[in-house]
């Protein structure tokens, strides 16, 4: 028997292009996926049959947080006052950043990294994240990368939230291969890679490619032996210098570059022409208390697909909270809400190569955000307050929101 559950309101903002708002209707689902969208006059609702009213309340889809380093142990607090001081991201990393959470990782349990990881989920879920990619890359080196990605692994099928995998080893330079980078990107090619892709532990492979860690031309090398071995490739591109990092992304075709505060128009446009979708991370902007956000209006200008994602790490974005990355959106970067919705509903599933998620369509799994507002511009418009009503994951209502609900009207 199969199971019928159906959702209504009068505002389902679907992130389908062909149809991207219904006014008053229902979605139906049967199991996990969305069978139609009706609208009220098509909807013939058997008796018995579970109906949600969430009439008076904005419906999306499930957001996807398209990068994340979810798995990792300990907190950089400390860094805060020598960020307070003014000191930069790399000045910070030559006395702390990566390599402390790479010392502390590598200390940790699978089990230790298992539960601190769960639990990250679990503030993501009150968030309305259906969907998260996670990177490795606070191992740099093999037992290590491998115990965090099988920790992802575990963790996906075991809660609610399924995610996707990226290896990025190619983060930082462990202290083992100091002043030697490229005989530690050989180490992977031939040592690591190989492994990973033996126990399908990663469909995606990523590069920090940024001053004091990895150059243009180590990146491409990089890429190109992942690439042959039949990943998909990301790059963290133009994050704080500007290096060619989207036109490499582009050349190689990557499925998204990340971060690209500081990308040139040229990479803009070459980005725009290979379809690469644009992973940009407002959070990180912020914590890292830079005025230069990305560029997102010339980014879209240029038709490029957008995603807007938390970056949660320990480093420079340590909060899972999408709704504020979405925020930041709309209040540093000046997008207009409808198409923040899409950069973490539409175009993060792009940016994650998915094609099940991300719109309310027929045929796409039933993950559902349900808001306390009722429209996209009242999302945005309590800043700091967690919106999430309801969470449905694959046709299950998963999140019950706890907050107490504003009276708007
Ligand atoms: O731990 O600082 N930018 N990787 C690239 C990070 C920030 C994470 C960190
Ligand atoms: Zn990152």
């Amino acid at each position: 028997m199969s199971n019928e559950l159906y959702i209504r309101s009068d505002r389902i903002f679907t992130a389908d292009p062909e149809k991207p708002v219904l006014f008053d209707g229902y979605i139906k689902i049967v199991d996990d996926k969305i069978d139609a969208l009706l609208t009220v006059n098509e909807a013939d609702i058997p008796d018995g049959v579970k109906v949600h009213d969430y009439t008076g309340h904005l419906v999306t889809p499930g957001f996807i947080d398209a990068h994340t380093h979810l798995v990792h142990a300990g907190s950089r607090h400390h860094e805060l006052g020598a960020k307070l001081r003014g000191e930069s991201y790399l000045d910070i990393h030559e006395m702390s950043g990566i390599l402390y959470t790479v010392r502390k990782t590598r200390d940790a349990s699978y089990e230790a990294l298992y539960e601190r990881s769960k639990a990250t989920l679990q503030r993501m879920l009150a968030c309305g994240v259906t969907t998260l990619e996670a990177k490795s890359g606070y191992g740099l080196d093999k037992e290590t990368e491998i115990r965090c990605l099988e920790v992802a692994r575990d963790l996906n099928g075991y809660q609610w939230i399924d995610i996707e995998s990226t290896f990025m080893g190619a983060h930082a330079i462990p202290p083992e291969f100091e002043g030697r980078p490229d005989d530690y990107l050989d180490y992977l090619i031939k040592d690591v890679l190989p492994v990973i892709k033996r126990k399908r532990l990663a469909r995606f492979v990523d590069v920090f490619c940024e001053d004091k860690f990895f150059t243009i031309e180590q990146s491409e090398r990089f890429l190109k032996a992942a690439k042959e071995m039949g990943f998909l490739l990301k790059i963290h591109a133009d994050e704080i210098t500007s290096s060619g990092g989207a036109e490499l992304a582009a050349k190689l075709g990557c499925v998204s570059a990340e971060h690209l505060m500081a990308v040139s128009d040229k990479g803009i446009k070459d980005m725009a022409k290979a379809g690469t979708v644009a992973c940009v991370l407002p959070n990180t902007t912020y914590f890292l208390m830079e005025d230069t956000y990305a560029p997102v209006k010339k980014m879209l200008k240029e038709g490029v697909t957008l995603a807007i994602s938390t970056d949660y790490n320990p480093g420079s974005s340590p909060t899972e909270n999408i709704q504020f990355a979405m925020a930041l959106a709309v209040f540093m970067m000046k997008m207009n809400p409808v198409d923040v919705l899409l950069a973490v509903t539409r175009g993060a599933a792009a940016a994650i190569d998915r094609h099940d998620i991300g719109q309310l369509k027929e045929g796409y799994l039933a993950d559902i955000f349900v808001s306390y507002s009722r429209d996209p511009d009242q999302l945005f418009y309590r800043p700091g307050s967690n919106q999430t009503k309801r969470v449905f994951k694959k046709g299950k209502m998963v999140y019950r929101g706890t907050a107490v609900p504003h009276i708007l009207h």
